[in-house]
């Protein structure tokens, strides 16, 4: 961990004591637990490599963070928000050796999980996300930068599929073979979200882009949810995106990476997690918006599924693997899922 101690004294050059431990779980950023002692004080952070080949330009992300933190911290918002600790040069990151550095205050007393426990847990977190939405609901979207300004556009993740089956090698497409016949066969599935994509008809909005079960931290005491994390995707979109990615995180009853079909799913998480959701977002959802509350976790499925597919047969270059078929087996997890989910 001596590199790690060496960037860390970007941000706090007389830190002597330091504790750096991994966190795994993140499929795109390297993030690890840190611990400052200095004197009579220990202080808590998250260090995070950022994925440069993902995020082209952090410093988007972390100007993206600092809006919205503020934002929040003028409404009142009554739940921590992230908190990005500058260098001494006053700047969001440091490049060392080629890597790219940040770092955030740790949100003290507080636990992640990875598969939701029971519908009361799926109720709160569906309220829990509704109240960010609601308090983010005056904020001028002008001030978020645009990211990762293709993440959203599902014709271009239909084309990213159709380049690898195209390029993958033959020992890949005979292993994945089921998995593709089954995606392609399913290929209108997200063709009505196209047009409404096209045709403007879903409202703009800003939305966390990534709000899978991970990226909630519960409160150690109460086992409350207390605090929504990783920012990086916070772009305007559709707030459909965010809610047919909780229904495909929060209904899973297994891992991401667990290809059994059985009991993947849990049909009462669907209902209390879409209760939670309305309780607080029923009042400034549109129309359309509701009448396509059902048809969304379907598709958002359906094209994570298609994603973890392509970078299968791309050869893992996206999403890190900690063994050779993570990405095949996450895809057949992802099917399965969205197989149950369609008879909801
Ligand atoms: C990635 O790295 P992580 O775990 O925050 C991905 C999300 C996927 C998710 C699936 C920028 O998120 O879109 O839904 O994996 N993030 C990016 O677990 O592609
Ligand atoms: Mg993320």
């Amino acid at each position: 961990m001596k590199n790690q101690f060496q960037i860390i004294q970007a941000f706090f050059p007389h830190a002597k004591e330091v504790t750096i431990e991994p966190i795994l779980g993140g499929l795109i950023n390297t993030t690890f637990s840190v611990q400052i002692q200095n004197e009579q004080q220990c202080s808590n952070y998250i260090l995070q490599q950022i994925n440069t080949a993902v995020f082209q330009n952090p410093k988007t992300i972390q100007a993206n963070i600092t809006v919205v933190s503020n934002f929040l911290k003028s409404k009142k918002y009554p739940h921590p928000v992230l908190e990005l600790c500058p260098t001494v040069e006053g700047e969001t990151e440091t490049v060392y050796d080629g890597g790219t550095w940040r770092l955030l205050a740790q949100i003290e007393n507080s636990y992640t999980i990875n598969v939701v426990q029971n519908t009361e847990q799926a109720h709160a977190i569906g309220a829990f996300f509704g109240q960010f939405y609601t308090f983010l609901n005056g904020i001028d979207l002008h001030q978020i930068q645009a990211v990762l300004p293709h993440f959203l556009d599902t014709k271009s993740r239909l084309v990213a599929f159709e380049l690898a089956l195209q390029s993958a090698n033959s020992s890949r497409l005979i292993e994945a073979n089921e998995s593709i016949q089954w995606m392609v066969k399913h290929l209108d599935l997200p063709q009505k979200w196209i047009q409404l994509q096209e045709q403007k008809e879903l409202s703009v909005r800003l939305i966390h882009a990534d709000p899978k079960i991970s990226n909630v931290l519960f409160d150690s005491v109460t086992h409350q949810p207390k605090a929504i994390i990783d920012w990086d995707t916070l772009m305007q979109g559709t707030i459909l995106y965010d809610y047919g990615d909780m229904i495909r995180s929060y209904t899973n009853t297994k891992p991401e990476d667990d290809p059994n079909p059985e009991g993947v799913f849990n049909a009462d998480l669907y209902r209390a997690l879409t209760d939670g959701f309305l309780t607080e977002t029923r009042a400034f959802l549109t129309k359309v918006e509701l009448e396509n509350l059902p048809y969304a976790p379907q598709v958002i499925i359906y094209i994570q599924a298609l994603r973890f597919l392509t970078d299968y047969l791309n050869g893992d270059v996206y999403y890190q693997c900690s063994y050779p078929k993570q990405n095949l087996n996450r895809t057949k997890n992802q099917i399965n899922l969205l197989k149950n989910i369609l008879k909801v």
